[in-house]
């Protein structure tokens, strides 16, 4: 079995999840679970960030008191762990940055790296943006705000300790041109390769004294240090995989198949990390694929800039499988989107309400009343067949192909749309074939031929939306009377037409997705 190890990155707990951190769980979710349909070993990580000066403000904020950081982390982890829960989020371990066997890992690259010589000590006098917990140079710090988010920066004077990240520029360079699928998409690749041609990379700052931060993991060298939350953080992709503790479980994952984030964590990720890695001796991972933000009113979605929409409320009032439908088919995943309920509310009236969900609807009824509740036999007779049943037949049996060209390239857009135009189809050939005229004209072969082609063409779909709507996808195999088994929900159950037995019995239909007044 080939494994597949994907991660998420690990969010800050200095407050609640919104819809941009569910949006990187549900894309790596959709990936996870076709590549557990393919039959692929998957080991997918994802969990929180919790070290470091955001945790410890937001800590004070909240009405704790210094020292009491990880009461305050550990009542927020639950609300991530409970989105996710809803989410359907089948993540395989979560991973806590406070976890012990993560702080030894993280300890135990540090003092290698020190051992190495790899790691110093100096003055360091430069710009350090705290919502972004990143460090710029003198040239990055243009007019004293961060390149990145353009909030004020702090200006730091301070001895720490540096990673000596400079010596590895022509190094990082070389990989990123020989493995041109290591930074995805191609456009993110150009911007990282953009960014070191332009200037030198400064040594990293890794530490911070205690007597600024003490939330954070010890240096092992230096006791009055605590380590820089980014390089703590990065770890977790090894520590989470079992290095060094289960290097057995660490030799068969590693190097993980795709970090996925956003755009906003690049650097961190194909910069840092990967030089990091190889100071250490560690492979690199095989693929980094950074998406884009959902925008409000032109501005990225963030909790610092508080015009965040909330997930929980949208769940509620629209359920999982539109939400996850909404967020993987509105924007190509790569590009940024800008997030509107009444784009969502149109959507899901015209792709959920009324395509999918009319045609099992109507699908279902047929069966009920031509056939008594029971799958009839398929494709009798000659001429049997309009010209529409062909089609959806053959393009039906086209999708499995179709879903492996894109899902494992993050093209959810491209997959849906393929699986959108079968459903298309399907409502195409009850308008064109008239079952109810075929029914009164007594022909019965042809009645036969469509309702059959309709229910298999549905349990094609359902399996090909399980990735992206898990509890739908299961629903309507339950409807056609497969039952609900996500084991049953293989990529080999539909690379051939066929797989619904005649006499299935199925079951009355219970809307998907009941439609919603935009005027509420
Ligand atoms: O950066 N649109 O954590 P974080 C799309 N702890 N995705 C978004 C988004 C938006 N508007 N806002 C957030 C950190 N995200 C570090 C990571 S990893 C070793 C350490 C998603 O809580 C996106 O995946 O700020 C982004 O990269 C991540 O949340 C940042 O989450």
């Amino acid at each position: 079995m080939p494994k597949f190890y994907i991660t998420t990155p690990l969010y800050y707990v200095n407050s609640k999840p919104h819809i941009g951190h569910s949006y990187t769980q549900i894309a790596c979710d959709a990936v996870a679970r076709f590549a557990k349909m393919r039959g692929e070993d998957v080991f997918f990580l994802t969990g929180t960030d919790e070290h470091g000066e955001k945790i410890e403000k937001a800590t004070i904020e909240r009405g704790f008191k210094q020292g009491e950081e990880k009461r305050f982390v550990d009542e927020i982890v639950p609300v991530f762990k409970d989105l996710w829960a809803k989410l359907g989020i089948g993540y395989d371990h979560f991973i806590r940055t406070t976890d012990d066997y993560h702080k030894r890992c993280v300890q135990s690259l540090l003092d290698k790296l020190y051992k190495e010589g790899k790691i110093y000590k100096k003055e360091y006098k430069g710009w350090f943006c705290t919502p972004c917990e990143t460090f710029w140079s003198q040239t990055q710090a243009q007019g004293g705000v961060c390149p990145e988010c353009k909030r004020p920066l702090e200006k730091l004077d301070e001895v720490n300790y540096f990673f000596k990240l400079s010596e590895y520029q022509s190094w990082l360079v070389d990989y990123i041109n020989t493995n041109p699928d290591f930074i995805r998409p191609d456009f993110r690749r150009n911007e990282v390769l953009g960014f070191l041609k332009s200037e030198p990379l400064q040594d990293l700052c890794i530490s911070r004294p205690k007597s600024r931060l003490n939330w954070g993991i010890e240096l092992p060298f230096d006791r009055d240090f605590v380590t820089y939350v980014w390089f703590d953080a990065l770890t977790n992709y090894i520590s989470g995989a079992g290095y060094p503790h289960n290097m057995d479980q660490f030799n068969k994952l590693w190097p993980a198949d795709f970090h996925v984030i956003g755009k906003d964590i690049l650097r961190h990720h194909a910069v840092y990390w990967p030089i990091m890695l190889h100071a250490a001796g560690i492979k690199p991972p095989k693929s980094i694929f950074a998406h884009g933000w959902w925008t409000m009113k032109g501005e990225k979605m963030s909790k610092s800039r508080g015009n965040v929409v909330d997930p929980f409320d949208m769940i509620a009032r629209y359920g999982i499988d539109a939400y996850r439908y909404f967020l993987l088919r509105e924007v190509q995943f790569g590009l940024d989107g800008a997030f509107s309920e009444e784009a969502f509310v149109t959507r899901y009236n015209s792709d959920l309400a009324n395509d999918i969900g009319n045609l099992l609807n109507r699908s279902l009824t047929m069966v009920e009343k031509y056939f008594g509740g029971k799958v009839p036999e398929g494709g009798q007779g000659p001429g049997a067949r309009v010209q529409k049943g062909e089609e959806l037949k053959t393009k039906a049996s086209a999708l499995a192909g179709e879903l492996e060209k894109s899902v494992p390239n993050f093209d959810f857009m491209t997959a849906l749309t393929k699986i959108w135009e079968v459903i298309n189809i399907a409502n195409k050939y009850i308008e064109d074939s008239k079952p109810w005229t075929l029914s009164k004209e007594g022909k019965t072969e042809e009645l036969k031929t469509v309702i059959y082609d309709l229910t298999e063409a549905l349990r094609i779909v359902s399996v090909a939306v399980y990735p992206f709507m898990p509890s739908a996808a299961r629903n309507i195999h339950k409807q056609l009377g497969l039952g609900d088994d996500p084991r049953t929900m293989t990529l080999k159950s539909i690379r051939s037409w066929g797989g619904i037995k005649p006499g299935t019995r199925t079951e009355k239909p219970t809307p998907l997705f009941p439609r919603i007044d935009s005027k509420k």
